[in-house]
């Protein structure tokens, strides 16, 4: 049987979730809304309830065309003429259900790890959920939270089996991750098939728009979709000789840059903007995303100064952005430091997209380990110990679990979007001995992202790297000016407005040789 398992809705009837409302109505609003298969989930009726309400939703769901599918009691699927069930790990096998139902009936079986995905598809599951994404009040006593890595890991088990069988995520899912939930969950060989949705649509005042929204985001792919390129033979060279370039139309263009960055550093950082022709704003305010993301402009979220209400206000910004498919840049600032960043991090990962992860080396491990759910390896202890090939194997994981660019900075910075590699050693020790001078890097490549026309992403952020550390070195090699990190850092302001100077001529000439 062929479903269309695109926008999944599965029923709550407790009161926190669907209120005083009518489950049939709230059901048949959300198929008004484009649902395309609902599940009658119900931990509480009795069996007789269980049966009428069974049917009743039936009678709703064909006036759609949809299936209805009943969760965990195949007695009630079968009284209720209903199109199938859906089990969890410890309810009825599949091959006794079967036995029960027929052939002709839809089996959906819960999975949470690889082997009872691949023990499902065995058995002959139509088709699997795959959850918890991510933590929900929905269902709080649940195996595990596995992330969109968690679920990658499944779909690409699972494109290696003989058998291929549908799949939707559960979990947490809302209108404001469907776009990355689908995009970082993709296999190179197998993507979902659709979401399942509790409380985001049940819970909805209006369900019916919620629905509409979802099928709308599910149908139409991410504005920031980032595709990674194939290294070149000369793959060094090609991006060095785009970089002058790159530089020049960040120049021209003069993109926005919103910061929602620690207070330590803010003045510098936008000091640093203003010197290479980047029009930067500070603001801590939420809300204040949906105006300023319109603009083309990108956002930098630095958790360096984190305070109890500052989640929330990123995830309003980073949502803002995501939308309009605008680059959004994220400095996990101490990471692992506390619980709360650690926390932070989880969250802010499972919240929305960053095109560009950029941290230390402590912090990128951090990034690693939490967004990778409880089925990650713990958390390092310890300071920086790893080895070059280890720094490079952590970005481009990172990179390509998350689809999206990382960044590790140090004397040797690393950058991966996945696929490429590159190191680069140009800066100066005086970067490290003042502070806001990693931190602007945020700033910076947020900039570049957004201005430059380039479909390479990575190249955008190398030339903003490189344009920086250049004036770093330039300004300590200023030695009549600077004698340590105080005169070091106004002379390093002087020297990134050189290269926006020459760069606003055409001048390339502070780049050649210098990387
Ligand atoms: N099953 P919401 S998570 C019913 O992990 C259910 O198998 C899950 O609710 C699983 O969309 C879940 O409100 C609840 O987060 C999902
Ligand atoms: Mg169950």
């Amino acid at each position: 049987m062929v479903v269309n398992l695109s926008l999944y809705l599965v029923t709550d009837s407790t009161p926190a979730i669907l209120g005083s409302r009518d489950l049939c109505h709230v059901v048949e609003e959300a198929l008004k809304g484009g649902v395309t298969i609902v599940q009658y989930r119900d931990k509480t009726s009795d069996t007789g309830v269980l049966i009428e309400i069974a049917k009743k939703l039936h009678n709703i769901t064909r006036k759609y065309n949809v299936p209805l599918i009943i969760n965990d009691r195949v007695d009630v699927a079968l009284a209720s003429g209903a199109e199938g069930v859906h089990l969890g790990q410890d309810d009825m096998d599949i091959r006794a259900a079967k036995e029960i139902l027929g052939n002709d009936k839809i089996i959906g079986i819960s999975a949470s790890c690889v082997e009872d995905a691949v023990k499902a598809v065995q058995e002959g599951a139509d088709y699997l959920g795959i959850g918890t994404v991510f933590a929900t009040p929905t269902k709080t006593n649940t195996k595990s939270i596995i992330g969109t890595a968690g679920v990658k890991t499944i779909l690409d088990t699972l494109s290696r089996l003989d058998r291929q069988v549908a799949t939707v995520a559960i979990g947490g899912i809302n209108t404001t991750n469907v776009h990355r939930v689908i995009y970082q969950s993709a296999a190179p060989a197998k993507s979902l098939d659709g979401v399942a949705i509790v409380s985001a649509i049940v819970a909805a005042e209006n369900p019916k728009a919620v629905a509409e929204k979802l099928n709308g985001l599910i149908a139409t792919p991410p504005s920031f979709a980032m595709k990674p390129l194939a290294p070149r033979n000369n793959e060094v060279e090609a991006l060095l000789a785009d970089v002058p370039k790159v530089v020049q139309q960040v120049v021209t263009v003069h993109p926005l840059v919103h910061n929602m960055i620690n207070y330590v550093v803010a003045n510098f950082a936008a000091n640093v903007a203003l010197a290479a022709g980047i029009s930067p704003i500070m603001s801590q305010y939420g809300d204040e995303a949906k105006d300023l993301s319109v603009h083309n402009g990108a956002l930098v979220i630095n958790m360096g100064t984190l305070t109890s209400s500052s989640i929330s206000e990123y995830l309003k910004a980073i949502s803002a952005y995501n939308s309009n498919g605008n680059p959004v840049v994220f400095d996990p600032v101490g990471a692992g430091a506390t619980h709360i960043r650690r926390d932070a991090v989880k969250t802010l990962l499972a919240g929305g997209y960053f095109s560009l992860i950029k941290g230390n080396e402590r912090e990128i491990k951090e990034v690693f380990q939490r967004s990778g759910g409880e089925s990650q390896r713990g958390v390092d202890s310890g300071p920086s110990t790893i080895s070059d090939n280890a720094k490079a194997t952590l970005v481009r994981d990172l990179a390509r679990r998350e689809r999206n660019l990382v960044l590790l900075t140090g004397p040797v910075d690393y950058l991966s979007d996945g696929n490429r590699v590159i190191t680069i050693a140009n800066g100066h020790e005086l970067l490290g001995r003042a502070t806001g001078t990693g931190c602007a890097v945020g700033t910076i490549t947020g900039a570049y992202l957004v201005a430059s026309s380039s479909d390479d992403k990575l190249l955008a952020v190398l030339a903003g790297l490189l344009m920086y550390e250049i004036a770093a070195e330039n300004a300590a090699a200023d030695k009549d000016r600077v004698r340590g990190p105080g005169t070091f850092l106004p002379v390093f302001l002087d020297e990134i407005y050189a290269i926006w100077e020459k760069s606003s001529k055409g001048d390339h000439s502070w780049f050649t040789g210098r990387a």
